[in-house]
């Protein structure tokens, strides 16, 4: 038997509002399905939470609930880490570190930074400078592989650009990671605009699902999500974004292809596939929820706690690694 040690993962998802279906199909269901073959490390992102505005007043339980969805749809806190940024200094130290090396040319292009701000976000530094903290997350950890979907696509490239800028300069500290995003529903667009992506900030309700909706509120929304008028189901992101959306969506939640979904619901008409997709979703949502109402009354803030003390134990060692090799020792 090998005795080589798993390699490690991390992702983080930000206590910005109810987990949607999209966070769900793109990463936090793979966040669950990988824990039993790499050393897991999952956080809630709450210093990224900051970059946009937001009221004080409802982080924190913002910060149980994600917590308390990601134990729900099975992250394992016996073999996974589960915690909050902020209780993890090394974060913010690593960023630091990290944005001397970064060219201001890659952040300008950064296309989420772009998005944001167009939509009226302040264009504040820590918003600019979020793929900095994004990269110290997943390199203070060491991490090999990085769950996410593929709106990160960007952002873990820039991340390993900055991990081979830093090895080049002060020699090989970390571990270039990849990312792992799914071949289905790697980006699941929102239900009214299939042309932008779901997202918690989307100020239309009707736009998402969220993963704890009730199922007559998934079966609503997958019925009035936006299409075209031409009634063949068939898979053409351009001509047809949303049904090309809820084909992912559906073969994401059935494990069927969207060839074989073509076959059957192409000449259907649009009414039976829709609520065809809304079931598939049900089905797939519904044990979250039960999960979820049953961890209602559980201890989510200890499993925060005991995980935070463990990854700031990890860190702490591999700062120590990082300010040894800029030159800044301690005493
Ligand atoms: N639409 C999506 N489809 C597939 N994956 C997605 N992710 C986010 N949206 C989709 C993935 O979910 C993980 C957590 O990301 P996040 O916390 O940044 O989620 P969000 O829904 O994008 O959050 P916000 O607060 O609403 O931010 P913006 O305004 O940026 O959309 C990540 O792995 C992400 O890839």
């Amino acid at each position: 038997m090998s005795s080589e040690p798993k390699q490690r993962i991390f992702s983080g998802v930000q206590p910005t509002g109810q987990p949607h279906l999209g966070n769900y199909l793109g990463a936090f269901r793979n966040w669950a399905r990988l824990q039993s073959d790499y050393d897991a490390i999952y956080c809630i992102v709450d210093l990224h939470a900051m970059t946009v505005e937001y009221n004080p007043a409802d982080l924190e339980a913002a910060r149980i609930d994600t917590a308390r969805v990601l134990l729900a749809l099975g992250i394992d806190p016996e073999r996974s880490l589960l915690y909050t940024q902020s209780q993890v200094s090394g974060h913010a130290e690593l960023a630091w570190i990290l944005s001397t090396l970064m060219p201001m040319g890659v952040l300008n292009r950064m296309t989420q930074f772009k998005d944001k701000t167009t939509a009226g976000h302040a264009s504040n530094l820590g918003l600019y400078s979020y793929p900095v903290l994004m990269a110290a997350d997943i390199l203070l950890h060491r991490a090999n592989l990085v769950p996410v979907g593929d709106d990160q696509r960007q952002h873990l490239e820039v991340t390993r650009d900055v991990a081979e800028r830093f090895n080049n300069r002060f020699g090989e500290v970390f571990p270039i990671p990849e990312a792992y995003i799914p071949e289905t529903s790697a980006r699941v667009m929102s239900l009214t605009d299939p042309t932008a992506k779901m997202s918690k900030s989307h100020s239309q309700p009707k736009a998402s699902i969220s993963i704890l909706d009730d199922p007559d509120v998934i079966r609503k929304r997958i019925k009035s999500a936006v299409t075209d008028s031409d009634p063949v189901v068939r898979y053409d992101t351009q001509a047809k974004p949303g049904i090309s959306n809820l084909l992912e969506i559906m073969a994401a939640c059935t494990d069927r292809s969207i060839d074989d979904l073509v076959e059957e619901y192409a000449d259907g008409g649009y009414g039976p596939f829709k609520m065809a997709v809304a079931e598939a979703v049900v089905e797939e949502l519904a044990p979250v929820k039960a999960a979820y109402n049953a961890l209602k009354n559980g201890d989510v803030r200890e499993v925060l706690r005991e995980s935070g003390r463990k990854a700031r134990e990890l860190s702490v060692g591999y700062q120590a690694e990082v300010y040894k090799a800029v030159g800044i020792k301690g005493y």
